[in-house]
């Protein structure tokens, strides 16, 4: 194949994510015949700071979430920008992305148009070459490992209709030998965990990442069918530990939080002991969004108690934004982070702030949005910078599983 790799042509289009609601998907012919396509998705419990997400505002399609007009834009505003400009040169695309844009937060055209650009055209370039995209990413950025998957198989917040404040409770086989043995452990505990709620009566219809979601009396309940779950599909929990994504921000009011579902109110320091206590009675390795985005002060106090047994991720805090990473680094907050390419919207940014993540002694951990498509691109990204964690949901529905299936393939062939 010739190696001119200049973008020669592109094609939007407005696709529908998971939950039935509009995204963009970017499709990137090469002049020498490559092509690649990239699909974004879309967050429910989003961080005040995420770059913006654009929508067409026309109230008669799609209540005004349509993205006809956004994918229009990407092809007669975007791409004249980027027409012969070679797919090899990821750094270069991603800067005239965003000096066409020209606004902090990707107002213009929006970091969903944005995004699927940036990742298209990575995707070209790595089929130009004839490479895994995984390689074709390790080889800019380095680092080539097997992360350990996190399944959500238990939804609650604004993922599900029950009466669960706590949004993610996720298993985590950090004893397996390889992905795709801790892709077995997990989809067999999912199965043992649909059993057990059957047999009590409770409903196994899923939330919108794919884990159940019934109603209980307590949030505490949920780590308790999880730790029989994990039991009764024979593993112990040295094997498979417990991770919970509280999305707390979505708790904030005032000066404290009102754990909403249920309407109980918490100041930060009782959250605080509430996870201390959760942390001591259960295998609990990592905690996410345990407080809310505005109380540094709060993670602050957390990262002293917790940080030195529990990782303490940073999602709606940091956004995927090495400026606000940057800041909570130097205020001692969080030690890990997660990461979003479509809370920063350009391929570039993305790779910047998990350097600096990783410079800084955080834990890595890439991953999906509650509205996802089928593009696995984050497990191939995953791989290529050497992520520990990757967080796709549970082992169930096609978009979630998209993402575990292509790492069960990449490490086949590692
Ligand atoms: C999160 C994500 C993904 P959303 O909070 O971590 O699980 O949810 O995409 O709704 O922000
Ligand atoms: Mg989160």
């Amino acid at each position: 194949m010739s190696t001119n790799k200049k973008i020669h042509s592109l094609q939007a289009f407005e696709i529908l994510d998971s939950r039935g609601i509009p995204s963009v998907s970017v499709h990137i012919c090469l002049e020498n015949g490559s092509h690649g396509s990239a699909s974004v998705p879309s967050g429910a419990s989003t961080g005040e700071m995420e770059a913006h997400e654009r929508r067409d505002s026309n109230l008669f399609r799609y209540g005004g979430k349509g993205t006809a007009l956004v994918c229009e834009d990407i092809e007669k505003k975007i791409f004249p920008h980027i027409k012969g400009i070679d797919a090899g040169k990821q750094q270069l695309l991603d800067q005239i992305l965003l000096s066409i844009d020209g606004t902090e937060n990707k107002e213009v055209f929006g970091a969903n148009a944005l995004l699927a650009v940036s990742l298209a055209t990575a995707r070209a370039c790595a089929n130009a070459y004839e490479l895994p995209l995984y390689r074709y990413l390790g080889g800019i950025y380095g680092a080539a490992t097997r992360p350990t998957p996190m399944m959500n198989i238990l939804n609650g917040g604004r993922h599900a209709e029950n009466n669960i404040d706590i949004q993610e409770f996720m298993i985590v086989p950090t004893g397996a030998n390889s992905f795709s043995e801790a892709v077995r452990i997990g989809a067999e505990i999912y199965a043992s965990l649909k059993e057990l709620l059957k047999k009590r009566g409770l409903s196994v219809s899923v939330g919108d990442e794919g884990g159940f979601a019934p109603n209980l009396n307590k949030d505490e309940d949920a780590l308790d069918f999880l730790l029989e779950a994990i039991e009764k599909a024979g593993y112990q929990t040295d094997t498979v530990k417990i991770a919970l994504d509280a999305a707390a921000s979505e708790w904030e009011k005032d000066d404290g939080y009102v754990l909403f579902k249920r309407g109980i109110s918490k100041t930060s320091a009782e959250l605080i002991q509430k996870f201390e206590t959760l942390c001591a009675n259960y295998p609990i390795i990592s905690l996410e969004d345990p407080l809310g985005e505005h109380d540094s002060e709060g993670w602050k106090k957390i990262t002293k108690t917790l940080g030195n047994r529990t990782m303490l991720v940073g999602d709606d805090l940091f956004v995927t934004n090495r400026k606000l990473l940057q800041k909570g680094i130097a205020e001692g907050l969080a030690n890990a982070i997660l990461i979003k390419p479509n809370q920063i919207g350009t391929l570039t940014e993305t790779m910047e702030t998990v350097r600096m993540a990783q410079e800084n002694g955080y834990r890595v951990i890439l991953s999906h949005r509650s509205g996802e498509t089928c593009d696995a691109f984050i497990a191939d990204l995953a791989v290529a910078v050497g992520a520990q964690f990757l967080k796709a949901g549970a082992p169930a529905r096609g978009e979630r599983i998209a993402k575990y299936n292509r790492l069960m393939k990449i490490e086949k062939t590692f």
